[in-house]
């Protein structure tokens, strides 16, 4: 298998006065922070669908990059195994150590589930060879029940029995490919799980559907050995007008009032606390003081535009109180997953790599900040000066 992304070494650590494009200013992988390794406290994902399938489409045009990875015909299973080399050798190059995936992202969906499911069974044994290869690890899976035109009044919250039976369906085959790769969690990100108008929906119908859509997910994870965590990951609106997981105290209402606490987590994406008019650090804490603080989807939104432009996060401020947050919580128990893309014009393999050493520099820095907020005492010196508590230091 010929190199795809040739000219390109693994990308060391070189500090921050290097002007070496290639290399990382703040990500050093081995060095010690409070005690622990960064990459401890950094287990950094590969988002599947943004790096190895997005290629600039958006509403007013089509592709700007060239994601065939070599392969002759796009949207064929040798596609689909390109995509396997380039995310594998990406991986490796960037000292990745996990990735995620929905059904969808790692195969060409047919006609007949029977077919993709063969497809997907193909696509995974391969996978699973390289993960033998280079130790990389996923970190979640999931299914897409949001971009197949069957799924446009949602998947749990559908009126149609029949998508609703094709959503489990879709669940149960996600889930058995999760615990095939050793996925640690297992996401339910819900797009199309909302409304446009309640002149029209039974809203307490839909909600009780969705959780028994859970419920069933849970009872059949387990019998299948799936130890990990089920995440909801919130999200207030886009591309439903309303949806229902509409942010972590909203989700976490819904998981205590169907009794499904115990399993899931919230899997909680920055842009899309920013969307629900919170910050970042917001829903991590609620999160967090629930006891459901488990994976994060690290990217940032632009503050002037209202949609989810899941960039590559560069804020720093913004991450290290994420970094403050998560040190002050005892860690993830998923990781730092890039939902992440660059912009239309980014469009070389060159740029790729950019975005993430950007994403890695800007966690390592505000974990390298984070850590001087905790240690350096003038949190807790003030706070005595105060004669207040520190809520993070209450337990
Ligand atoms: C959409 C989004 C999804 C989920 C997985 O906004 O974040 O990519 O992370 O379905
Ligand atoms: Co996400």
């Amino acid at each position: 298998m010929s190199e795809i992304f040739s000219g390109i070494s693994k990308i060391a650590y070189e500090g921050a006065k290097s002007t070496n494009t290639f290399a990382f200013k703040f990500y050093d992988a081995e060095k010690i922070v409070m005690g622990k390794p960064m990459k401890d406290y950094l287990p950094f994902a590969m988002a599947w669908w943004h790096n190895l399938c997005a290629a600039g489409t958006d509403m007013f045009g089509r592709d700007t990059a060239d994601k065939a990875f070599g392969a002759s015909e796009k949207g064929t299973m040798e596609h689909a195994k390109a995509k396997v080399d380039a995310g594998f050798e990406f991986m490796s190059k960037l000292g990745i150590e996990y990735f995620c995936f929905h059904d969808v992202d790692i195969v060409p969906e047919a006609d007949d589930i029977n077919v993709t499911n063969a497809r997907l069974d193909e696509i995974t044994d391969y996978m699973l060879e390289k993960m033998k290869e280079t130790g990389i690890k996923c970190l979640w899976g999931t299914a897409n029940m949001f971009s197949n035109p069957r799924f446009m009044n949602g998947a749990g919250s559908t009126n149609s029995a029949e998508v609703y039976c094709f959503a489990a369906a879709q669940i149960k085959k996600a889930l058995e490919l999760t615990v095939k790769l050793g996925g640690k969690g297992y996401v339910f990100w819900g797009g199309r799980e909302g409304y446009e108008t309640l002149l029209n929906t039974d809203m307490k119908f839909e909600q009780e559907n969705i959780a028994r859509l859970m419920k069933m997910a849970v009872e059949y994870g387990r019998k299948i050995g799936f130890t990990g965590d089920f995440y909801i990951e919130p999200k207030p609106k886009e591309p439903m007008k309303h949806q229902y997981d509409f942010d972590a105290a909203t989700a976490i209402g819904f998981l205590r009032q169907y009794g499904l606490e115990k399993d899931f987590k919230m899997n909680i994406e920055a842009n899309h606390a920013t969307l629900a008019g919170h910050t970042f650090q917001h829903e991590l804490r609620v999160s967090a003081i629930n006891g459901m603080l488990g994976s994060i989807d690290a990217n940032q939104g632009d503050y002037l535009l209202g949609w989810d432009t899941d960039e590559f996060p560069f804020d720093v401020y913004e991450a290290t109180m994420c970094m403050y947050e998560v040190i002050k919580a005892g860690g993830l128990t998923g990781g730092f997953n890039f939902d992440a893309k660059n912009r239309r014009p980014s469009n070389t393999a060159e740029d790729m790599v950019y975005g993430f050493i950007l994403g890695m520099d800007t966690f390592a820095l505000g974990l390298i900040k984070a850590a001087e907020l905790i240690e350096d005492g003038t949190l807790p010196a003030l706070a005595e000066y105060y004669g207040v508590t520190l809520v993070t230091d209450a337990e």
